[in-house]
């Protein structure tokens, strides 16, 4: 099909190549320069451009009657309904002057087009209008933008009391979650401390000790094959080796002094926290305000939750953060789409490496039981911590 059709373009190209052709050669025989324009052309194109103009508007109200003005589902969060209601805002506003601009634009071109006789008037300029066309905008913008800062500041800003403390944890290809516990407050963590038995580096005096174990072994280790007199190394392959060397003993340093600065009164925070491994889902509660915070290990990925209307930038080396609080449970969304498969999802939306498009997790919103008896299940089962 695919190849049927490419087909069908090549040959419409050589046709309009030929015709082309056969015009010149035409008006060759005719005595007449290809490059004239009478009066006959001047009309055709300026009917052809008022078909086109409004082939265009016709096609831009079929789409919005046809795929909605915006989203592709109501608003699951409270904070979705405000974005909602500013996009609609943006879209009549950008709509509006559309339709005016180009209307004129189209309709000009097909007025005024060439006439035997008729002579352009000679304008040059006008300041007033110039000065009209440029404020009206930047004011019109200006509002837009405001209006859009101000909920900028609504999604970022200080979260209210009870809301509920979360992690999202981006890498390639994953996100994994981090509970906060019955505290409601996330333990501190660094990546010097990442392994398979701590793959969100969280720092309790306990993780910290057996990653300075960890090192010093694996340093150990590299020392008796470097020094090893058995065998005889390459030199590129002995260079690698003690480039390896200097960089363990770098971070078993810095590892040294984290653990002299942490105190020990910090692990509680820590050890509560439930952590959940990639891609196994995100529950939340419905009518809970949530206050999350985003980390990446490797490169900047985007927290996308397109239908809670929320995305937020996660990024190696610092903590990001956004509040949504969700307002339609997954059972709820299921019924109003009318979809037993629906699932709300959380996207990474920045191209970040080759597996980029199978990075998303499953969001589930719960009623309050049912989450309530989840959460228990969780706190009963937790690894992180008890051992
Ligand atoms: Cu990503």
């Amino acid at each position: 099909m695919k190849f049927i059709a490419l087909i069908v373009i090549v040959l419409a190209i050589i046709a309009v190549a030929q015709l082309t052709r056969i015009y010149e050669l035409t008006s060759k025989l005719r005595n007449r320069n290809e490059t004239d324009v009478d009066y006959r052309d001047n009309k055709l194109n300026a009917n052809l451009l008022l078909l086109f103009g409004i082939g265009m508007f016709v096609s831009y109200i079929w789409m919005i009657a046809r795929y909605g003005a915006g989203g592709n589902s109501v608003a699951a969060s409270v904070e979705g309904v405000d974005y909602d209601w500013l996009f609609a805002v943006n879209l009549v506003l950008i709509s509006v002057i559309f339709f005016v601009t180009n209307g004129l634009l189209f309709y000009f071109a097909w007025k005024y087009h060439a006439r035997p006789g008729a002579k352009a008037f000679y304008y040059t300029h006008n300041t007033r209008w110039e000065l009209a066309w440029t404020a009206a905008p930047a004011a019109v913008l200006s509002v837009i933008i405001v209006m859009g800062l101000v909920q900028w500041k609504d999604r970022t800003g200080a979260a209210g009391e009870n809301a509920v403390v979360l992690e999202l944890y981006s890498k390639q290809f994953d996100w994994a979650v981090r509970y906060a516990g019955q505290d409601n407050q996330l333990g501190k963590f660094d990546y010097k401390l990442i392994n398979t038995d701590n793959p969100l580096g969280l720092a309790t005096s306990a993780t910290i000790a057996a990653r300075v174990d960890e090192l010093k072994a694996e340093i150990e280790a590299l020392e008796i094959r470097i020094n090893d007199k058995n065998v005889v190394y390459s030199v590129n392959a002995l260079n690698e080796m003690k480039n390896n060397l200097a960089t363990k003993e770098r971070l078993y340093v810095r590892l040294l002094q984290l653990q002299e600065n942490h105190d020990p009164a910090w692990d509680a925070a820590a050890l509560d926290d439930i952590v959940q491994p990639a891609n196994i889902k995100l529950v939340l509660k419905k009518g809970q305000e949530y206050d999350m915070y985003f980390r990446a290990q490797d490169v900047i990925h985007s927290a996308f939750f397109p239908h809670f209307r929320a995305q937020i930038n996660t990024v190696p080396g610092m903590v990001t953060r956004l509040k949504f609080t969700p307002s339609i449970t997954t059972r709820e969304m299921r019924e109003k789409m009318k979809d037993d498969n629906f699932n709300y999802i959380l996207l990474c939306n920045k191209i970040c490496g080759a597996s980029h498009s199978n990075m998303k997790l499953t969001v589930e919103v719960l009623e309050e039981a049912e989450y309530d008896a989840w959460w228990a299940e969780q706190v009963a089962t937790k690894t992180f911590g008890n051992n």
